[in-house]
C-alpha cells in the first residue's frame, strides 16, 4: 500500500508542476534596484489582481540561455524603456511560493528615462520615503528587501 501511496504522490507531484514547468529547476527571476540621486526606481504592477497597485523591484523572469544580467537588462528594457547597468546582489534570494528563486540586484541607468510601460505607475523612493512605505502596499516576495534597500540609499 505505501508503494502505490508514494507512486499516487509522485504522479500527483510531477502533474502538479507540468502544469507551469517544464523541467525540475526553480525558474529565477531578477528584479532591480536602479538607484540615481539617492533614490530608488519602484513600480506599481498592474496584473495579477491579487499583486495589482502593490510596489515592487521591476524585473522579470530569466529565460533560457539568459545570464541574470541579460535578462535583467531586457525586462528593463520592456518594462521601463530604459537601458541600466547590472551591478552587484543586493539582499538575500527569496523563494517564491510557487517555486520561482527571486533574486535582487542593484543597478543603474545607462541612457534613456525610464516609464511605466507596463506597470500602473512608477515612482522613484528616498530611503526616508521607503521606510515610511506601508508594507501591505509592497509585494510580499520583495518585502524583506526593504531595510537593504534603505541601506543602500543612506549610503548612496
Ligand atoms: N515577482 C515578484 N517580485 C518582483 C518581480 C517579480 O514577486 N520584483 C514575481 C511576480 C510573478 C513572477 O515573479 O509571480 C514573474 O514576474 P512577472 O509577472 O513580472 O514576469
Amino acid at each position: 500500500i505505501a508503494t502505490f501511496v508514494t507512486m499516487g504522490w509522485l504522479i500527483a507531484t510531477r502533474a502538479a508542476r507540468g502544469a507551469h514547468r517544464t523541467d525540475d529547476r526553480p525558474q529565477d527571476v531578477v528584479a532591480a534596484a536602479i538607484v540615481d540621486d539617492g533614490r530608488v526606481l519602484l513600480a506599481q504592477r498592474a496584473h495579477p489582481a491579487e499583486l495589482a497597485g502593490k510596489w515592487e523591484l521591476p524585473g522579470g523572469r530569466v529565460e533560457s540561455g539568459e545570464t541574470h544580467a541579460t535578462a535583467l537588462t531586457r525586462e528593463i528594457r520592456e518594462e521601463l524603456g530604459a537601458e541600466i547597468e547590472v551591478a552587484g546582489r543586493i539582499g538575500a534570494e527569496v523563494t517564491h511560493p510557487n517555486g520561482l528563486m527571486l533574486y535582487a540586484y542593484r543597478a543603474r541607468l545607462r541612457s534613456g528615462t525610464p516609464a511605466a510601460l507596463e506597470h500602473l505607475d512608477m515612482q522613484w523612493f528616498s530611503a526616508d520615503e521607503l521606510r515610511r512605505l506601508d508594507l501591505d502596499d509592497v509585494v510580499p516576495a520583495d518585502r524583506d528587501w526593504i531595510p537593504e534597500l534603505c541601506a543602500v540609499l543612506d549610503d548612496a
